[in-house]
């Protein structure tokens, strides 16, 4: 056995038994759930109405203890694009900006492949593959007719690849065996951004489900030059993401940007009647299908954001893998409302957050 496939053994071994932790939690938090509801019904003494700390305290599904956020932030991941969450000087070692003769901007992105261990829930660490040590990768934003220029090294061990989704030439594609770039070599992508909408990146390198599994994937938006949308207070960039933490070929942990119940525990606040535009793209590997549901409110649909005009006005949409939309809503009234996949089993799992509405 190499030291590799020993390593491998321990990290699956240690990430198996992590889960094993993680998912009695889960079971524990449903049973006392149970135990609470069945309760509630018999008992209609006030103890345990909807509303009430302590009812709210045992009958919470979700898991225990809290997450480290000093890696990665979910809450900021929401409104970062071009690294715009960086001092100046940390931004300019990985992003330039340089205008053009005919208005538009050259982007160019300093992007590096690397192996990082992750914290996807409370003491569970996933050994990730990532797109500048962090997953989701970084979120590209550019304007229709902007150039995008990336300077693209893998510091990893595996062969990687970007493979942007959106106008390219082939040469650009990042999909063909002999687009992979293999461990300790770069690679310059260059194309012109366009068609507007919300867009994806991720590796391609084989097998595809493995490198998107272990997190290599993006968010890209390219902006319309005229846009005709009513233009949002707030925007939010939603990746959902998975992981398959025993290579079985099934996810243990869902999510939205990659920490489960994080937004659950950390409402996302607005206020009221503000126009809040979420960037949602879908990335999840082994399940054909994931879905957003809006609690008690409804959101315009811009199905890949490639058109002025919203495609429905509803409170759930479902996404096959690499679909995305941009979904406007206007919350209605105060209070929170829960955002979820509605396949229930990717809820309890991790994907499930909290919109906090205020005046
Ligand atoms: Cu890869």
């Amino acid at each position: 056995m190499s030291k590799i496939t020993k390593l491998n053994v321990i990290i699956v071994t240690t990430g198996t038994v992590l889960f094993a932790v993680f998912q009695i939690w889960l079971s524990v938090d449903r049973s006392r759930q149970d135990s609470i509801e069945s309760r509630s019904n018999t008992e209609h003494d006030g103890a345990y109405h909807h509303g009430s700390a302590q009812y709210a305290a045992q009958a919470a599904i979700g898991v225990v203890g809290t997450i480290s956020t000093a890696e990665f932030d979910p809450m900021r991941f929401l409104t970062t694009w071009n690294f715009n969450n960086l001092p100046r000087e940390e931004r300019a070692k990985v992003y330039k900006e340089t205008r053009r003769t005919d208005g538009s901007i050259l982007r160019e992105y300093w992007i590096t492949a690397e192996d990082k261990d992750i914290e996807i829930a409370p003491g569970v660490v996933f050994p990730a593959w990532t797109y500048n040590g962090q997953v989701p990768g970084p979120t590209i934003r550019a304007t229709e007719g902007d150039l995008i220029r990336i300077y693209f090294t893998n510091k990893g061990s595996k062969p990687h690849t970007m493979h942007f989704h959106g106008f390219h030439s082939s040469a650009m594609d990042g999909a063909m065996t002999h687009d992979f770039v293999l461990s300790g070599k770069s690679f310059t992508y260059e194309f012109e951004a366009a068609p507007s909408g919300l867009h994806l990146y991720h590796c391609h390198s084989l097998p595809i489900s493995q490198h998107v599994n272990h997190g290599l994937y993006g968010a890209y938006i390219v902006d319309p030059k005229n846009d005709t949308r009513p233009k949002p207070a707030k925007e939010f960039v939603m990746v959902l993401n998975s992981f398959d933490t025993n290579y079985d070929g099934e996810n243990e942990v869902y999510a939205v940007n990659t920490k489960a119940f994080y937004y659950d525990k950390n409402p996302i606040k607005v206020k009221r009647g503000e126009l809040v535009r979420l960037y949602v793209v879908n990335t999840v590997e082994f399940d054909p299908v994931n879905s957003f549901h809006l609690h008690a409110n409804f959101f315009d649909e811009y199905r890949t954001g490639t058109k002025m005009q919203p495609s429905q006005f509803t409170d759930t949409t479902s996404f096959v893998q690499g679909e995305r939309s941009v979904l406007d809503v206007r919350f209605r009234e105060p209070g929170k409302y829960m955002f979820h996949a509605h396949q229930s089993e990717f809820t309890e799992k991790g994907w499930t957050g909290m919109f906090e509405v205020t005046e």
